[in-house]
């Protein structure tokens, strides 16, 4: 375990280096703009330095929400040069493009979304310092906001028609190349190899990230839904899947917009609803007895991926689950494919025993400090104070050592990815806390 006083100190200067001002970058290099579920973890760390700019963090980015709720997966910075990072504003040309959904006039954006972690960050932050929330106003402001993102994921996105939410490319679970996405993504006829430029290889060792391939998939979808006005009902969709994490991840936070609603004296209710609607087509939709997690669905093929990632873990964070299910999960984590307390220092992305393991690519097998983070808080949610207490030793020791990596080889630790990532060190502050 690094010196606390240390860790704390090296955590705060990445997060204030990172800061620009109004929002935090994930890193300056690879990704130079503010992104959606990366500044929900990094409100979490934030809120232990400053939760004024905890608060602004989250209201930064959901002053880009557009007219039909959708809370886009980029901000764009516009003072970064086009070229730093792709695909940049004028390929999603979010302001022209997507007019008709409602996005805004005065901001560029991508035009897909990220898991919605915001509710639960917003209360995390309100709950650091309830008085200076209520004197900002913070929850009355971002409330109505936060109802309308939830409004839009459970009514257009649920392409599948059993009250789950589905995601429409792959970077919207938030992992990118998962190896969940092949079989759904083989049917994407990719982009012309010629017809872009990956950004992402100018920081980035080739073999850490997704192949030109996936690339050419990703563009594909990407341009597909730009060029059906982000819609989500004229847009054929040729990817639609519904992830457990990001399903759990709408649960969890559907229960902290309850708890919102109640400090703000509103009727929780309609969230208690919702959250329990989504447990119950969660479980009945994706839970797999005999493999002992979570699968995520084709929507297309109409069948369940038969691929053991992370995702499949991650419902332990969803209050209520019935216990049988949380009684397997923790079993499966602790098991062979994901090592938890054995084998690996931290729970790897993905099938320890997969044919597509590989502990270098990116969300194929690497570790990563948000998905170890919410397991942490699942395990103690779910009785497994020990088990805890020892991947938040783990997670702490791994993000000082890897200098705040993006993420690690699971069983070494070593790092991957760029450094001084903004999420670790946030989720590093949050769990010394
Ligand atoms: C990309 C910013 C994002 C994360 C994602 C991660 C990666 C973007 O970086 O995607 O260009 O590949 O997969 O989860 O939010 O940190």
């Amino acid at each position: 375990m690094p010196d606390p006083a240390a860790l704390r100190r090296a955590a705060r200067r990445v997060l204030l280096r990172n800061w620009t001002g109004a929002s935090t970058v994930p890193s300056h290099g690879l990704y130079p703009h503010q992104w959606s579920w990366d500044s929900a973890f990094i409100a979490i760390g934030l809120r232990h330095l400053s939760v004024v700019r905890a608060q602004r963090e989250l209201e930064t980015l959901l002053a880009a929400q557009w007219g039909d709720g959708r809370v886009p997966h980029i901000v764009f910075n516009r003072t970064v040069p086009l070229g730093a990072y792709f695909p940049s504003p004028d390929f999603w040309r979010s302001s022209t493009a997507g007019a008709a959904a409602g996005a805004p006039a005065d901001v560029e954006t991508s035009g897909i979304v990220q898991p919605p972690v915001h509710a639960l960050a917003a209360w995390l932050v309100h709950e650091a310092d309830p008085a200076e929330s209520a004197r900002r106003g913070f929850l009355t402001r971002l409330y109505p906001r936060l109802a309308a993102w939830h409004g839009y994921l459970a009514g257009h996105r649920d392409l599948g028609g059993h009250g789950l939410v589905s995601m429409v490319h792959p970077w919207e679970p938030g992992m990118d190349n998962s190896p969940c996405w092949d079989g759904p993504l083989s049917r994407v006829e990719p982009a012309e190899p010629g017809s872009f430029r990956r950004a992402d290889l100018d920081h980035g060792a080739a073999a850490d990230r997704p192949t030109d391939l996936d690339y050419g998939r990703y563009v594909r979808l990407a341009a597909d839904y730009r060029d059906h006005g982000y819609r989500d009902a004229d847009t054929p969709h040729a990817f639609a899947v519904e992830d457990p994490s990001v399903n759990a991840l709408l649960i969890a936070s559907e229960h902290a917009l309850a708890a919102i609603a109640g400090a703000l004296g509103a009727d929780p209710s309609p969230h208690l609803a919702r959250a329990e609607r989504l447990t119950g087509a969660l479980v009945s939709r994706l839970w797999d007895a005999d493999a002992g997690l979570f699968l995520c669905r084709d929507v297309r093929a109409g069948a369940p991926v038969r691929e053991r990632s992370v995702a499949g873990l991650i419902p332990l964070i969803v209050p209520g689950l019935p216990a049988d299910v949380a009684d397997a999960l923790l079993r499966t984590a602790a098991g062979e494919h994901f090592g938890l307390g054995g084998a690996v220092r931290l729970v790897p992305s993905y099938d320890l025993r997969g044919a597509a393991f590989d502990p270098s690519r990116y969300w194929r097998g690497p570790a990563w400090f948000n998905v170890n983070w919410l397991l942490e808080r699942g395990l103690r949610q779910h009785g497994a104070p020990e088990r805890a207490d020892a991947l938040r030793a783990a997670g702490l020791a791994t993000a000082y050592a890897s200098g705040f990596s993006e993420y690690v080889d699971p069983y070494t630790g070593q790092a991957r990815g760029t450094r001084d990532f903004s999420w670790t060190a946030a989720l590093a502050l949050d769990l010394l806390a």
